[in-house]
């Protein structure tokens, strides 16, 4: 393999800090692969499952203090405090080098520091990433020869030059009072130590493709996003893309990969990512999409044949199972799949006995599968494309159980702007702390982002003025209950349903009604056909209730003015408007 020689010095440099016993050059071929999973199993990092029944895969238990993002350890560590910006934690860049010298130093003594460079991004496209970690985790070596496109390619992509994203990771001791996750966008470097879980240490993805992505996406004229990319073929065999930003847990992989069936099963699904899209403005003045990524990280409970039946197929092989229970029998099990009539001998995602009885989830609720996006019925070669593919939609999502309507469409593309940086969501398990708690997490990106979210506001407006033929920008929600606490909407296959009408949207032909919120689904424009409604059904998805209305707005006000005058005018604007609307419609009623 050919090497680099800012690499090679880099990789040098960093084995005089961190000791380690050997240094393996990660290349990307099967045999290498097989050495990996050999290495997990003799460290007990790995438990190989049923060959039968679980080809090639393993169970992997981490720490259990060590089982989500820990968003309170990470930094964006800029020269200038106010470039991170008043979302993210923030550290003087010379004071954190310093400190997680310390911590690295002599950290990787008696391990191996496995070299991995990657490509984020399709081979051959200018907008593709080279991106190296060095880690001391077999397990985080595994999970990135599914994660990217690993190796050689990626060193072929670089060739000679200096410039890459450098990433250095260490399980540490795992101490969870000694965690750093320390971004350097100014360096294209991230150092993480003390954590040996996804986000925190999987650098490619959140740390990689979205935190330093985001940062020189701005200097560069992109956007780096936390969306998901699918293509979805009419019966005629018309393919629209749409990219969507869910936060975690939210069920983004799901719609990713969502079956059309019943009326809608003439319709075919292409995933092209599940979880980030780099965006670019292309020639013809569309937007065009690719997938920084080759696998899926997808979270387990509540994956089912039911809920989402071309991720089960994809997973069924060659997958790692993070935190997920054990049956005697060598097979996986979670909250979500159909329990066996003999659950005898299982044991918990912590090695402990359990049955329902116990009073304890079986799986994390954070437990993960990774597998490679080439296994999924729905892997579409576009994702190797290296223009990308042309998006018509925008889809913002979250979480709320009130307020927000099933669907409505953004007036335009400064209004979808607003629409997404006002998005509040309820907080699930892929990040340590409380669930359930309503937060701002604007575009999804809160957690993500590696800049001063105000002049990421601004970078989306600045594209926007770029965009020929701007995608429509929507906002839905599926979450909404009824006074039960019950889901007002099926979700799921459902989904389709909602997104039949964007895509008309998109194309002109389906009804709208204007709100002061954004145009919603005008009555009998969107399919409710046999589908048995709780509560008052659509009438309670698609209200919009104006008082709420004018204490979310408030509520937006406040967080906006985090920003102070770093907030662009355009957005202070919009939100004025929407108060206008408000109280026009609430003098005419
Ligand atoms: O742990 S990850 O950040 O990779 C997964 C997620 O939270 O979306
Ligand atoms: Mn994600």
């Amino acid at each position: 393999m050919n090497k680099n020689a800012s690499v090679e010095k880099w990789v040098e440099e960093t084995a005089r800090l961190t000791r380690p016993d050997r240094i393996v050059w990660l290349t990307g071929s099967d045999a290498e692969y097989e050495q990996l999973l050999a290495e997990g199993v003799r460290l007990n990092q790995l438990i190989p499952l049923d060959s039968a029944k679980h080809p090639g895969s393993y169970l992997h238990r981490s720490h259990p203090e060590d089982v989500a993002r820990t968003e309170q350890n990470t930094y964006i560590c800029t020269p200038v405090r106010g470039d991170a910006g008043p979302t993210n934690n923030w550290m003087d860049p010379a004071e954190a080098y310093d400190k997680l010298r310390r911590l690295f130093s002599g950290v990787m003594k008696g391990r191996t520091m496995y070299v991995i460079p990657h490509l984020l991004g399709p081979p051959g496209s200018p907008f593709s990433k080279v991106g190296v970690e060095l880690t001391d985790s077999v397990y985080v070596a595994i999970n990135m020869q599914i994660m990217t496109r690993l190796g050689t390619v990626a060193l072929e992509h670089l060739g000679d030059s200096h410039s890459f994203l450098k990433g250095l990771h260490s399980c540490g001791t795992l101490d969870p009072r000694q965690r750093y996750i320390c971004h350097f966008p100014q360096d294209l470097t991230v150092w993480s130590i003390n954590s040996g879980y996804g986000g925190n240490a999987l650098l490619s993805k959140k740390c990689f493709a979205l935190r330093i992505a985001s940062w020189l996406g701005r200097q560069e004229g992109w956007l780096a996003e936390h969306m998901f990319i699918t293509g979805i073929e009419d019966p005629k065999g018309q393919v629209t893309y749409i990219a969507g930003a869910f936060p975690s847990a939210c069920g983004k992989t799901n719609l990713a990969m969502l079956r059309p069936t019943g009326a809608y099963s003439g319709y075919k699904i292409w995933c092209v990512g599940d979880d980030i899209a780099w965006l670019r403005v292309g020639i013809d003045g569309r937007l065009y999409a690719t997938n920084p990524e080759a696998g899926f990280f997808g979270v387990a409970p509540g994956t089912s044949p039911q809920t989402n039946p071309n991720m089960m197929a994809a997973i069924a092989k060659n997958t790692i199972f993070t935190n997920v229970a054990l049956a005697p029998d060598r097979t996986v099990w979670w909250e979500g799949l159909d329990l066996p009539a003999d659950i005898k001998g299982f044991l918990d995602w912590q090695g402990r006995p359990w049955s329902p009885n116990s009073g304890q989830k079986a799986a994390h609720p954070n437990s993960r599968f990774t597998t490679p996006i080439k296994q999924s019925p729905v892997f579409t070669p576009k994702w190797n494309s290296p223009e990308g593919v042309p998006i018509s939609a925008i889809l913002f999502g979250a979480r709320r159980s009130t307020l927000v309507p099933l669907v409505c469409e953004a007036f335009n593309w400064q209004h979808g702007v607003y629409l997404g940086a006002t998005m509040s969501s309820e907080t699930t398990s892929a990040a340590a702390g409380a669930t359930g708690v309503l937060r701002q997490d604007p575009m999804a990106m809160l957690p993500f982002c590696g800049y001063n979210m105000a002049d990421y506001f601004g970078h989306w407006l600045k594209i926007g003025r770029r965009l020929k033929a701007p995608p429509k920008i929507f906002r839905v929600n599926w979450f909404r209950r009824d006074a039960h606490g019950r889901f007002l909407w099926p979700g799921f296959g459902d989904n389709m349903r909602v997104l039949k009408w964007i895509i008309d949207r998109c194309y002109g032909t389906a009804g709208a009604q204007e709100t002061p919120i954004g145009y919603l689904p005008s009555i009998n424009s969107l399919d409710t056909d046999g589908l048995n409604l709780s509560g008052q059904g659509m009438e309670e998805l698609l209200a919009v209730d104006r008082e709420s209305w004018f204490k979310e707005a408030r509520r937006q006000t406040e967080f906006f003015g985090k920003f102070g005058t770093r907030m662009p005018a355009e957005l202070l604007l919009e939100q004025q408007m929407l108060i206008d609307r408000l109280s026009v419609q609430a003098q005419r009623t």
